[in-house]
């Protein structure tokens, strides 16, 4: 079998003393934290369009990545000649799932059959590497956003033919998400939004997008897929404004258009900092909706106001984002998918693999402090002892839904003048330094 990647070895674990830039110094696949491995608990996912098909290319110069194996053209050849080299890429680095967009692994053809003719072979290509290496699907979306035919959006689209075209790919995309065992199925807005409202009838669009998301769940019920439908949520890049631009926002859509019981989130850290929140408040906002599903595991840069989509190798972050994972049960149908790039500069294959061990040792140590500190409890406790006035008492009766502000005014009218509690942030902030 041609090897890919000829000087990179099988990533193995080595322990924090290893000085092998080429080894897991965090991350032991099959050790147990609290009843279930690392790798169980931590799901990770390799995105095919960073992996495969990410030139480097950025606003100001073309792409720099060095892949011996690509021809460059958008043929099917060349589209079914990076499947092998994409699962030698997973089997080196121990990640056991990906994530796809059709056009990321199938190119367009002619005409549109062609197109779903191409993916349905590049499909079969994936299908048996899945079979040969155990690899499996996350999850599986449609490129709604980069054809010029896109420009204005797809379900939000002013045209309803281009809506079809895009129902089109869809119902192939979630037929090849079926048929490669995929547990969960991905719509980010890519293009829905607007670039202006002189121009935009937004209600319209909104609604056009709900009876698109229902039909994807109609399709779904219809061929028996059973896997968990996602929305991404992002405020802006590549429209000025998205409709799905945060988990609140989301999470409203979904409500009112009677989609809540068929969706989750798929929250990218990258995408909260952009809305203007941390990944943990964009978490926190989906848990206290049940629909905290997955993550896009990524970071941006304090400098720049865009999706730099940077590994995330910042030990505070992941362990944030682990204690919230930990916090609602793991992960059920959803993963930690690297939606990461490397940076323009790091251009030679072997940098793709520096990038992953980098982003999964970060995350497995992550993993281990938050079970720590969810274990010892310290941080459980003082939040709970901050809202003790709600457990009993007036407190009680307010959460009861039994107080009045009647009730409440003669109770205030005899009660002393309230007393605070310090919040202790500094405190707190010392605490989480400690267990890092
Ligand atoms: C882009 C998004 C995209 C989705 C999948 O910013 O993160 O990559 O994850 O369409
Ligand atoms: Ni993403
Ligand atoms: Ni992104």
């Amino acid at each position: 079998m041609a090897e890919f990647f000829p000087n990179i070895p099988k990533i193995v674990y080595e322990g924090q003393n290893s000085d092998n830039p080429f080894a897991f110094k965090h991350y032991n696949a099959e050790e147990q934290v609290s009843g279930k491995t690392m790798r169980e608990h931590l799901k990770f996912a390799a995105a095919y369009w960073h992996v495969m098909r990410n030139e480097l290319a950025d606003p100001f110069g073309a792409g720099t990545a060095l892949m011996p194996w690509d021809d460059g053209s958008e043929t099917l050849n060349n589209a079914l000649g990076r499947v092998p080299v994409f699962f030698e890429f997973l089997e080196k680095t121990g990640i056991d799932y990906y994530c796809f967009h059709d056009r990321d692994i199938s190119p367009e053809g002619n005409s549109l059959a062609e197109t779903h003719d191409n993916l349905a072979k590049v499909v079969d290509e994936l299908a048996g590497h899945q079979q040969a290496t155990g690899k499996k699907l996350l999850w599986g979306t449609a490129c709604l956003f980069a054809h010029p035919r896109y420009a204005q959006g797809a379900a939000t689209s002013p045209s309803a033919d281009v809506f079809a075209y895009g129902a089109s790919q869809v119902k192939h995309a979630l037929e090849a998400t079926h048929r490669l065992g995929g547990t969960g199925y991905v719509f980010w807005g890519g293009r829905e939004g607007y670039g202006s409202l002189i121009n935009t009838d937004m209600k319209r669009e909104v609604e056009h997008l709900a009876r698109f998301l229902h039909m994807a769940v109609d399709h779904a019920k219809k061929i028996g897929f059973e896997g968990q439908f996602f929305i991404e949520p992002k405020p802006r890049e590549p429209s000025t404004h998205q409709y799905d631009s945060d988990a609140a926002a989301c999470l409203n859509f979904l409500r009112e258009y009677n989609l809540l019981e068929h969706f989750q989130l798929n929250i990218e850290t990258n995408h909260a900092t952009l809305a203007g929140h941390t990944m943990e408040h964009e978490l926190q906002v989906a848990a206290g909706a049940g629909a905290l599903g997955s993550i896009d595991a990524n970071r941006g840069d304090e400098l720049l106001g865009w999706d730099t989509d940077q590994f995330p190798t910042d030990y505070y972050l992941a362990t944030k984002i682990m204690m919230e994972v930990l916090k609602v049960g793991g992960f059920t149908k959803g993963g930690l998918n690297f939606d990461a790039k490397r940076r323009r500069e790091s251009h030679e294959p072997e940098d793709l693999f520096h990038a992953h061990i980098g982003g999964m040792d970060a995350f497995a140590r992550g993993l281990k402090v938050a079970d720590r500190i969810i274990t010892d409890g310290k941080f459980g406790e003082f939040i709970a002892t901050r809202y003790q006035s709600f457990d009993s008492g007036i407190g009680a009766e307010i959460e009861a839904g039994s107080a009045s502000l009647e009730s409440l005014n003669t109770y205030a009218l005899k009660a002393k003048a309230p007393q605070l509690t310090s919040g202790r942030q500094e405190r707190l902030e010392n605490l989480l330094n400690d267990y890092l």
